[in-house]
């Protein structure tokens, strides 16, 4: 950790729903001082009464049925700070951040906490679905634009990307615990300076990865290339895995058709036609977007890892089926919607992605407990 005034700078977290939780609590229990940025002034109140502790309820690593309340690992002495208290200027720089905020929330949550990262912080983004980063560019710092224009040069910060299969959620009635459902794993990669960042990396860049490679959650620290390989298999599985689950209403497990005898069920049967036909689709974007890694992310090697991915989640429920249950937006536009975007550019049909992304936007819109909003209530019954 960077030792600024004598004080070691902690590692703030912005997001605090499964997975930020998750971080944020291995963060502080490997010894770093960490700050949660919560919504609102009330949040960071109600979490500064619980003593800055987070719960990690570690329900992979007891066998189900997992109850809720169960022995969890709590880490304590957190700090907390509200990002709707902070007037013009903030709190200081932040020199390190871990954004686990869901995709769709991304550029919201980072505009709130942009004027307190300078050209010596990292920014570690460890969102699912692709184009999180290229959005944040566009939006916060379009240094060729600004270049071209001779406008000032904005002070980029350096960004890691992750990717993690970890499964975990959260249960509403439980303020800042989280379940770890799932063991997965987690790869990262400093992404080679942006326009407008420092050539040679921060100390903070150095600091980030570390803190996040000796985290007990099987994180790894890969070359560039290799995690962009990375997130294009994770990306497959979030578009089998998530929309269906989301759309059924079902843990993981459910759809996986190898799913044990005993555990067997219709709808994993069902599923058995359709994971290889979701496979193939994707894996025929991927092979006109990306010819060079054609033999990477051919058919079979998609469908080995989305079933590797629901074999190791099953028991979790995925982001997307826990944001239908609790009514909020999902990250579709980020996950199908870019396998759509990424087939039209390069002259291939997604039928499969397409239906996928206009249903889960149909579910979206149909409340938490499926109740149709009031016009259109209305409307069937006129
Ligand atoms: O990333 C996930 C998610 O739910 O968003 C998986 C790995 C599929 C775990 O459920």
């Amino acid at each position: 950790m960077v030792v600024l005034a004598g004080r070691q700078q902690p590692i703030h977290v912005l997001g605090a729903g499964a997975v930020g939780l998750l971080f944020a609590s291995h963060l502080r229990r490997s010894g770093h001082p960490v700050t949660v940025l919560l919504r609102s002034q009330s949040a960071a109140e109600r979490f500064c009464r619980r003593g800055g502790r987070i719960d990690v309820v570690d329900d992979w690593a007891r066998p189900p049925p997992a109850e809720s309340g169960a022995a969890a690992a709590a880490a304590d002495g957190i700090q907390a700070e509200a990002l709707a208290a902070q007037g013009d200027g903030g709190r200081g720089v932040i020199s390190h951040l871990l954004v686990a905020t869901k995709a769709q929330d991304t550029i919201r949550a980072f505009a709130a906490v942009r004027h307190r990262l300078g050209p010596q912080s990292t920014v570690a983004l460890l969102q699912n679905g692709m184009g999180v980063l290229d959005a944040i560019q566009a939006e916060f710092y379009p240094q060729s634009q600004s270049q071209s224009q001779g406008g000032p040069v904005a002070a980029t910060p350096t960004f890691i990307v992750g990717t993690t299969s970890h499964g975990c959620y959260r249960v509403p009635a439980e303020d800042f615990v989280t379940h770890h459902a799932s063991m997965g794993a987690c790869s990262f990669a400093v992404h080679p300076p942006l326009p407008g960042a420092p050539t040679t990396l921060p100390e903070s860049a150095q600091e980030m990865a570390d803190a996040l490679r000796r985290l007990p959650l099987a994180a790894v620290e890969a070359s560039w290339p290799d995690l962009h390989l990375q997130l294009l298999l994770k990306l497959a599985a979030n578009a089998v895995i998530n929309p269906t689950t989301a759309l059924v209403g079902c843990c993981n497990g459910h759809i996986w058709p190898d799913n044990p005898p005993a555990s067997s069920s219709l709808g994993a049967a069902a599923t058995a036609g359709y994971l290889p036909l979701a496979c193939a689709e994707i894996a025929a974007v991927y092979e006109r977007a990306y010819p060079d890694l054609r033999s990477k992310l051919a058919a079979a090697a998609v469908e080995q890892h989305v079933t590797h991915i629901l074999r190791v989640t099953a028991r979790n429920r995925s982001s997307m089926m826990q944001d239908i249950a609790a009514g909020r937006a999902t990250e579709v536009d980020w996950i199908n919607g870019h396998l759509v975007r990424l087939g039209e550019r390069h002259g291939v049909p997604t039928p499969i992605n397409t239906l996928l992304c206009a249903l889960v936007k149909l579910r979206e819109t149909s409340g938490p407990a499926g109740e149709q909003p009031q016009a259109a209530a209305a409307a069937t019954t006129a």
